[in-house]
């Protein structure tokens, strides 16, 4: 069995031997390099833009401004400012040339006349709606009320009321590959190379807007460095760069600098949540109503975090009255969309600040607290009608609690000596396997060597591993004979792609049943060529095998018996080809559920140190521990990036303040740290191998740990992320 085991990645040969090929890396003669001229300002009504002395330069092969395309939740000025700037990197010209470099310098010559109109950037001040981002629109983009029970009600009847304000910045996704496309136009077909999280999904986008003037599109998903949930949906750029290839009937090519990335790769996070909440004495929550708004940018394609986060509010608790009125509005900042944890690490900041808040209002244990407001009884329907499906929550606070009181050990040891230290807890519940279904394809070739093809697009997961475990498993080979591909639209009809935690769980599963269709098959075919009768015959460990007779065939000779001639093959009734496809999706979510605790120190100069750290994980069947566990540490890093160090800053007439890597602080070697990760598997999922998720939980049980820690550490209540130097004295 290779299922549970720690086999080391199938894909990373390539790229620590420097082989890797990302978009800048593929080259095709007569390609034009794109660079696009942005607003340098957060809002404006534009008068004039000349680009003739651009045109002059040269090498420079034409400009293009103005460019509109009606796009579901963007601007009417998308993928171009035509007439109105909406926030600081919003296109506004393209410049071809056949040099990346004249390209640049002749985007300083575009001249743009315009008129500056007053910006608005703080979120709140955008719901009064007095300063519009956007001219002659609401501010207000959106706005949802979700309620449950009877909130006031409820808190009429508490001992307790809180309120608490919980600010929750943006933060730039920071891949290491910044984004970039390349489009080949050839003889009236789009061949598209993304650096995307599914190429399907790109094809589908392009197609509603070019798909009338080209025959097809075919997208391939170059190697990707990096996405964390900022490379699946579709971006101005890559709109304006396909415009032009079929415009100018030649390759273009687009890659982002790291400072245009900052600006216009979406941002994440961004939520503002005004909470009201009641407790009994005993530390039950009674009710939660929360003002919750979402700074969406520029354009209205990030409500949909807004909705996660408020209907994963109540997360493992059984509070029942709730109220989350949801304002979704218009700032004059880049656009808002999903980073890693999308809307559910929104979520959990709130219910476990919530937990710990009512622990210290009342004085009592912030672990007793949580296991008097826990889920016990699985599957149980929130409130707002999501259905959790598995699991025992008790018994993995329980394992946390032993870590938790161990880690308290440690700390008033150190506090004794004078130093700054705390533990933080967190307990996660996560959502995931979202997109209806994912498809896989397997194929034995004449080798004997089997490929999945998978309509999922990994990008640096390792599901290329954990798939080849399971259809090795199924199908009793060698992991090291099965090759998975994906990431190509002419590989495999339809698919949707790498997000929402789910190509283990549902591209696994597709490939996991494609593999015993695939057995069918194969036993179909040997017993022709075994001149038996299929009932008789067996699979075992890659071979079928006949016990009456002792006869067997492995896969191999089947698949090269199915090779031969014609007459060979047509004189048997089965048809030749060993080949399967199949599709898995679910009519629900899964809900994998963790725990983070943490030892955390606040030096003199107010740096932070993690000191211990442990996270708890079950996601139902773990393929291969070692992935998981290195998604774990992965985004614990990330979450620790977010809860003191990342933050996206304007200023209030809409500059962005930490536009690069310099002032933009991400976690680096320097701030890394040890990691303990174990893991239960208790919550199953009800799908054929009975997984979930691992991709983002970390993320979601980070934060709310650390911050926390830090405020354990300092003796003050820390209610925003990142906390913040002045925070910590
Ligand atoms: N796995 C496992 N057993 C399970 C579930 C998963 O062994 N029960 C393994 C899988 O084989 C895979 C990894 O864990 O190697 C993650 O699988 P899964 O949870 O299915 O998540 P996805 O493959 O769908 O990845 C998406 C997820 C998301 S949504 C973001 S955002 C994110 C993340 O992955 N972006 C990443 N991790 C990232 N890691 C890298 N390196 N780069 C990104 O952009
Ligand atoms: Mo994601």
């Amino acid at each position: 069995m290779y299922i549970g085991q720690r086999i080391k990645r199938k894909e990373d040969l390539k790229f620590i031997t420097g082989s890797g090929r990302y978009i800048d890396d593929i080259e095709y003669p007569g390609t034009l390099y794109l660079y696009i001229v942005r607003s340098q300002i957060s809002h404006a009504r534009i008068k004039k833009i000349d680009v003739s002395d651009a045109l002059k330069v040269n090498g420079v092969v034409g400009v293009i401004t103005g460019l509109t395309i009606p796009f579901e939740n963007r601007p009417n000025n998308w993928p171009m400012a035509k007439d109105e700037i909406l926030y600081v990197g919003h296109p506004i010209a393209a410049i071809l040339a056949t040099d990346r470099y004249v390209a640049s310098d002749a985007a300083d010559l575009v001249q743009v006349e315009y008129e500056e109109l007053p910006a608005v950037i703080d979120p709140e001040e955008a719901l009064k709606d007095k300063v519009k981002a956007v001219e002659g629109k609401s501010n207000v983009a959106y706005k949802k009320e979700y309620k449950a029970g009877d909130p006031e009600d409820a808190l009429s009847h508490s001992d307790v009321v809180l309120e608490e304000k919980f600010e929750i910045s943006r933060v730039y996704p920071s891949p290491m590959e910044p984004r970039g496309l390349l489009s080949v136009y050839q003889e009236g077909n789009l061949l598209v190379y993304a650096s995307t999280q599914s190429a399907h999904y790109m094809r589908r986008y392009l197609l509603s807007a070019f798909g009338n003037q080209v025959k097809d599109i075919r997208v391939i998903q170059a190697d990707v460095g990096g996405a964390f949930g900022a490379k699946l949906f579709p971006y101005a750029e890559e709109f304006i760069t396909v415009y032009s290839s079929v415009k100018y009937k030649r390759p273009v090519k687009w890659i982002a600098l790291r400072s245009e990335d900052f600006r216009g790769m979406y941002h994440g996070r961004g939520q503002i949540h005004k909470v009201k909440f009641g407790a009994k004495r005993d530390g039950t929550l009674t009710a939660i109503i929360d003002d919750l708004i979402i700074d969406l940018g520029a354009a209205s394609h990030g409500t949909y975090l807004a909705d996660i986060a408020a209907t994963m509010l109540p997360g493992p608790y059984k509070v029942r009255n709730l109220r989350v009125n949801v304002y979704g509005v218009y700032t004059n900042k880049t656009p808002l969309d999903q980073y890693r944890g999308a809307g559910r690490p929104e979520a959990a900041f709130v219910y476990e600040r919530i937990m710990d808040i009512i622990s210290d209002e009342l004085k009592l244990d912030p672990i007793e607290v949580r296991k008097r407001n826990l889920i016990t009884q699985l599957p149980y329907l929130n409130p707002f009608g999501l259905k959790y499906d598995s699991g025992n929550y008790l018994h993995l606070l329980e394992k946390a609690e032993k870590v938790y009181r161990s880690y308290e050990e440690k700390a008033r040891e150190l506090r004794s000596k004078g130093r700054r230290v705390g533990v933080g807890l967190s307990l996660y519940l996560e959502q995931n396997n979202f997109g209806p279904w994912e498809s896989a394809s397997v194929r034995i070739k004449a080798d004997g060597k089997v490929q999945v093809i998978i309509g999922a697009s990994p990008h640096g997961q390792g599901t290329e591993t954990g798939i080849a475990q399971i259809v090795a498993d199924e199908l009793g080979v060698s992991v090291d004979d099965v090759e998975v591909i994906w990431g190509d639209t002419a590989l495999i009809g339809e698919g949707f792609g790498t997000y929402g935690s789910r190509s283990l769980t549902l591209a696994g599963n597709a490939a996991l049943l494609a593999s015993r269709r695939l057995k069918d098959k194969i036993l179909r075919l040997a017993a022709q060529f075994m001149k038996s009768d299929v009932q008789e015959l067996e699979y075992k460990d890659g071979k079928v095998v006949n016990p009456k007779t002792g006869q067997s065939m492995s896969i191999k000779e089947i698949a090269s018996r199915n090779m031969a001639s014609l007459g060979g093959i047509w004189a048997f009734k089965e048809e030749p080809g060993l080949e399967a496809t199949a599709y898995f999706g679910f009519d629900n979510l899964t809900y994998p559920y963790g725990a983070h605790v943490t030892l955390a120190e606040v030096d003199d100069s107010r740096k932070v140190k993690i000191l211990d750290y442990y996270a708890i994980d079950d996601i139902g069947t773990v393929v291969n521990p070692m992935l998981a566990e290195t998604q774990v540490i992965g985004g614990v890093i990330q979450g620790f990036g977010e809860s003191v160090l990342e933050e996206i800053v304007y200023d209030k007439d809409g500059n962005l303040l930490t536009g690069n890597l310099f002032d933009y602080a991400i976690p680096t070697a320097v701030e890394a740290f040890n990691i303990k990760w174990e893991y239960l598997e208790e919550g199953k999922s009800d799908a054929p191998l009975p997984a979930k998720g691992i991709g983002e939980g970390a993320t979601i049980g980070t934060p709310p740990a650390l911050i926390r820690a830090l405020e354990k550490a300092i003796g003050k209540r820390l209610t925003r992320l990142p906390s913040k130097l002045e925070d910590l004295i």
